[in-house]
């Protein structure tokens, strides 16, 4: 862990009772009991959509002998459960909601696990989701080697008139390998890649479709060129913030595994049936509970 990079000046007064943090978005607070259930935790898995929560929640705890499910009270921004040493919750779309998400899940875990650096370090992080492919069809799941924003460069935002902060997007790469080693068997393509943080759907992935429009064919398919020779694989909409936050703190273990939903190559709508989405989104999972077995169930 990057101690340097953790907010101590804020965050060593929650651990010596000088003042409580509250994860407001979450609905929760460091002095609530509910949190006490929490501390043996040992991954935290995060996904846009709540739905896919309580999935992944309910399937975690079937597969260690029915765990309780805790369920944080409130649901209207994120929805979340812990079973098992599972965290689950959502995040939304795009790194501005990802990223209120993350901060304070990190400063939940900071906690959790009472500042120590080390059980800090061992717990996994991972997000599945979903993405465009770029060259690759519906279906195949990518497990990100780096995240990057549309410009092929590393997460940063605005310091005010100042200049930018800089993050480093890359996922450990021991994790990336560990993931699909868990998936040697699996019936869909698993591949890694580097993967775009689109800010926006339509504009920052270079789609034809929007509402707002400035692209032409050919500068939609020059940059999904340029991006494809440059080695990436996929495009979403969170990866680059997430990698960036997670390596600011020097957390060594985490992942992002997406599914495909198309191939940008092909198109720009995602035409895939019910069906289609159902498995695809399933995968994706498969891949992460392949990994999470591998990795947490009987430890
Ligand atoms: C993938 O899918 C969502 C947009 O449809 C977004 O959250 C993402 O990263
Ligand atoms: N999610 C994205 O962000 N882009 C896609 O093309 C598909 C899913």
């Amino acid at each position: 862990m990057k101690t340097e990079n953790i907010n101590h000046a804020f965050l060593d007064g929650v651990l010596d009772g000088s003042h409580e943090d509250v994860y407001y978005h979450f609905g929760v607070a460091s002095s609530d009991p509910i949190l006490a259930e929490l501390r043996d935790v040992k991954a935290v898995v995060v996904a846009g959509s709540g739905g896919r929560i309580k999935e992944f929640a309910d399937r975690w705890s079937r597969l260690n002998g029915d765990a309780d499910v805790v369920a944080f009270p409130k649901e209207d921004r994120f929805v979340t459960r812990y079973t098992a040493g599972v965290l689950f919750a959502s995040h939304g779309m795009g790194m501005p909601s990802a990223s209120i998400a993350l901060q304070e899940l990190m400063r939940m875990v900071f906690f959790l696990k009472r500042g120590d650096l080390d059980a800090l370090d061992e717990v996994f992080w991972a997000r599945v989701g979903t993405s465009g492919g770029v060259g690759l069809p519906g279906g195949t799941v990518v497990v990100s080697s780096e995240g990057l924003m549309a410009d092929l460069k590393p997460y940063r935002l605005l310091k005010g008139g100042e200049g930018e902060y800089w993050f480093d997007g890359r996922f450990p790469a021991a994790t990336v390998d560990a993931v699909i080693a868990a998936n040697a068997d699996v019936d869909f393509p698993i591949v890694s890649g580097k993967t775009i943080a689109g800010n926006e759907f339509f504009l920052e992935q270079f789609r034809l479709d929007g509402a707002v429009c400035f692209e032409t064919p050919e500068s939609k398919m020059s940059w999904l060129r340029w991006v494809q020779s440059n080695g990436v694989a996929n495009i979403e909409m969170e990866g680059a913030m997430l990698a960036g936050y997670l390596n600011h703190w020097g957390f060594s273990k985490f992942a992002m595994i997406c599914t495909t939903l198309l191939n940008r190559l092909e198109g720009d709508q995602v035409t895939a049936t019910p069906e289609q989405l159902h498995k695809f989104s399933e995968d994706s999972g498969v891949a992460l509970f392949n990994y999470l077995k591998s990795s947490l169930l009987g430890k």
